[in-house]
């Protein structure tokens, strides 16, 4: 974290805030500020017609959210760039320096100052206080041009406590106007109640008057404000115009040697408290840094751990999923071992088996041939058998038919005998 330290000096960047504004006026003053329309319908008193020169400065304090911007608006006050100050809705869109806003009341030029309050947390309120006294003081190296005319103070009158912060500024806006030029400050007051809210109002009422008794003695007057109240705005304008134009002390003081912030009231005021407040940041922002260190450091430690703690997880898992797949592996090499040993097992049955039938079949076919063998061998025979038969019974036969032919030659002249004979020998082949 940065945190920016300002040394409450009149430094470098001052003079260009003193240059700067310089600049504006130059412009205001040389070329004329035209836009006459907050006084317009209000008449100039102590004008008696004639335009005055010198342009009258008003300087807006208050807390933020005060009021200064609704103000400035209600006088149709503008910056150098034509543009009307920003109402805050937040505390982001709150002024961060003084800035100037002009506009005319008759034939007056007003310059309203709107400083930021001391309670913003955006800047600190060294830096602050450097810049409203680096302006005011611009302002009082210039008297011909510029009039001191008055500080316009706004006080929420709804804020019930009257807190260390308001102490602060107040306490700040009296070493910046000086005691004897308070009847030059004006408290408006805004964020009254309506009317019909009676009880809140009474209150409000209280509260005022208690402010007045215990912290805004000696101050010129106190005017109650609403959101566009634009004639009140224009009549405070008017009553502290009514007084003798006066610089404030702390304008007085810049004039005079050393011309350093630190030499007035406000200065000596302000800074061993700014100073302490400093050093309270400092050492604050000091422990924080150590803090913030020690828990990056610690951060760090623990996202490292989480780191390695997820590299090992991962690391486990890794292994895990690794060993699952070797076990897999492993396992799917075991059951294709068991296949093939079942598959060679198969093989061997199926190749045992089919050798036995072969081997079956072989002896079987063997036992066939044999047999067939055998058989031919039986035909054979017989077949021989039947062929010998054949022919013995043919040569038989030859020899019969023989006979018969001798016995028929004998028959031709055949003995009773012979003949009886021959019909024997008939008979008998007959038989066979
Ligand atoms: N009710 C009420 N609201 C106001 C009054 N003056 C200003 N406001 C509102 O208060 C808020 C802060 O006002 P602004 O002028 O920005 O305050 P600044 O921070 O002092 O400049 C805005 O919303 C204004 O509209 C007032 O008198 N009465
Ligand atoms: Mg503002």
């Amino acid at each position: 974290m940065r945190v920016k330290v300002v040394e409450p000096r009149f430094r470098l960047w001052n003079l260009f805030t003193l240059g700067l504004i310089g600049i504006i006026l130059c412009l205001f003053v040389g070329f004329g500020y035209r836009d006459r329309s907050a006084g317009n319908n209000i008449s100039n008193n102590d004008d008696d017609g004639q335009e005055i020169k010198a342009i009258s400065v008003f300087v807006l304090m208050g807390k933020t959210g005060s009021g200064k911007s609704s103000f400035i608006n209600s006088l149709n006050g503008t910056d150098a760039f034509g543009r009307k100050p920003v109402v805050s809705d937040g505390i982001d869109s709150s002024t961060q320096s003084p800035t100037v806003y002009l506009t005319w009341i008759g034939k007056r030029k007003i310059l309203l100052l709107d400083t930021p309050g001391f309670d913003d947390s955006a800047r600190d309120n060294l830096e602050v206080l450097n810049d409203i006294v680096s302006s005011l003081y611009s302002f009082a190296l210039r008297p011909e041009d510029f009039e001191m005319r008055g500080v316009i103070f706004l006080h929420d009158i709804s804020e019930i406590r009257f807190g260390g912060s308001q102490k602060k500024t107040l306490g700040i806006l009296r070493a910046i106007v000086g005691e004897e030029n308070l009847g030059n400050v004006i408290v408006g007051t805004t964020m009254w109640s309506s009317t019909w809210d009676a009880g809140k109002l009474k209150q409000q009422e209280k509260r005022e008057r208690a402010l007045l008794d215990d912290q805004w003695g000696g101050i010129r007057k106190t005017t109650r404000l609403s959101r566009d109240s634009k004639n009140v705005a224009v009549q405070i304008i008017y009553d502290l115009l009514a007084g003798p134009p006066a610089l404030l002390l702390a304008q007085t003081e810049m004039l005079q040697p050393p011309h350093t912030i630190e030499a007035t009231t406000v200065g000596k005021l302000a800074m061993p408290e700014g100073r302490q407040e400093l050093e309270d940041l400092q050492r604050k922002v000091r422990e924080r840094e150590k803090e913030f260190e020690a828990e990056s450091k610690r951060q760090e430690a623990l996202l490292q751990e989480q780191v390695r703690d997820t590299k090992r997880k991962f690391e486990a898992q890794e292994m895990r999923s690794r060993q699952k797949e070797e076990s897999q592996r492993l396992k799917q090499q075991e059951d294709m071992k068991k296949f093939e040993g079942k598959l060679r097992k198969e093989f061997k049955r199926e190749s045992k088996s089919i050798e036995d039938k072969i081997r079956k079949d072989t002896k079987k076919r063997e036992q066939e041939e044999k047999e067939i063998r055998k058989l031919e061998e039986d035909l054979r025979v017989k077949l021989i058998k039947r062929n010998k038969i054949r022919v013995e019974k043919a040569r038989k036969d030859a020899e019969e038919q023989e006979k018969i032919k001798a016995a028929i030659k004998r028959l031709e002249k055949p003995p009773v005998l012979t003949w009886f004979a021959n019909l024997i020998s008939i008979i008998l082949t007959w038989f066979r």
